[in-house]
């Protein structure tokens, strides 16, 4: 077998964490919550402007993020690896590039690499690192809510290549690639994935780089099969399946009672992927100020303690 895949495999279970400018709205604009799509997605879907969006930028200073505290909620639930939002279709980007001012460092408070200091907190708490990376990019396209069938235009395809070269390069030896959305054509998947590969020579490319370019498949979101899956693949589940991002109006759905019922549910999907022998990544929205939400906390120690019953698992 390959040893990049069969290393890939090895890591079994991941945590996966969408933290953007968006964490900050929670699911709410000027008072109003949104009532579709995912709360990531808020400035497609209730239509912020980008002026709006950047004094929303502004105001981020993460005051709360501990990236060793992230790292210490991943291992409590057994979890090998983190993969973080580099970028998602807001275009937002997350760490100090060159490419846009459009950054954490250039128009937030925080001023903080947190891709790098993540990447930093993962070494040092032995745990693998990835990062998600959004095709389609509403600073380049129009925001247009859950399209999938965005083509990718020829001259955005440099600004790409240099944000991927810049995320491929800094942070270290990185797992995976998750690429998502958009309909590039299959030279563009080709060259993404190539430049990942490049790069990153042991990095696995998630199948949403499209046109059968990506190493392993993920299939939708929210995708638990329960049939093992021909080749290297991964299931990729949030704690509340309706968010990636931060939702801050599910208090219900974070009450004492659910708890249990919340990880029996995911520790029963858990299992059942890696047994079918995929990669299961669980994803967790921290708040705008960087802290975990201690029900999704919870949720990831309750899982550990089932993970401690099959300690080799
Ligand atoms: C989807 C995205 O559109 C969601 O916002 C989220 O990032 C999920 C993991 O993939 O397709």
């Amino acid at each position: 077998a390959d040893p990049k895949i069969a290393a890939w495999q090895k890591l079994q279970f991941g945590m996966f964490v969408h933290w953007g400018i968006y964490s900050n709205h929670g699911g709410f604009y000027q008072g109003q919550q949104q009532k579709i799509g995912y709360p990531e997605q808020i400035k497609a879907w209730m239509n912020i402007p980008t002026s709006d969006y950047l004094n929303t930028a502004a105001s981020f200073d993460a005051e709360k993020f501990d990236p060793q505290q992230w790292c210490a909620t991943a291992k409590a639930a057994g979890a090998k690896y983190l993969v973080l939002t580099s970028k998602h279709h807001d275009g937002f980007a997350m760490w100090n590039t060159h490419t846009t001012d459009y950054n954490i460092t250039a128009a937030s408070a925080l001023r903080r690499d947190p891709i790098a200091e993540l990447s930093r907190a993962c070494r040092s708490q032995g745990l693998g690192f990835g990062l998600y990376f959004s095709i389609i990019d509403w600073t380049k396209q129009t925001p247009k809510p859950y399209n999938n069938t965005n083509p990718i235009p020829a001259d955005m395809m440099p600004y790409i290549q240099s944000q991927l070269r810049e995320i491929l390069t800094r942070y270290g030896t990185l797992d995976e690639i998750w690429f998502d959305m958009g309909a590039p054509t299959a030279e563009q998947s080709a060259a993404m994935a190539a430049t990942v590969h490049r790069y990153q020579p042991t990095a696995m490319v998630n199948s949403r780089v499209w046109n059968d370019k990506g190493d392993f498949e993920v299939g939708g979101d929210n995708f638990v099969p329960a049939k093992q899956l021909q080749g290297p693949w991964q299931s990729a589940e949030s704690v509340f399946s309706f968010c990636w991002g931060y939702c801050s109006w599910s208090r219900a759905d974070r009450s004492a009672a659910n708890l249990p019922v919340k990880v029996r549910t995911l520790v029963n999907h858990l299992f059942t992927v890696i047994s079918g022998g995929g990669n299961y990544l669980l994803n967790v929205g921290p708040k705008g100020d960087g802290s975990i939400d201690p029900f999704d906390a919870a949720v990831f120690s309750g899982i550990g303690a089932w993970n401690q019953r099959h300690p080799d698992a």
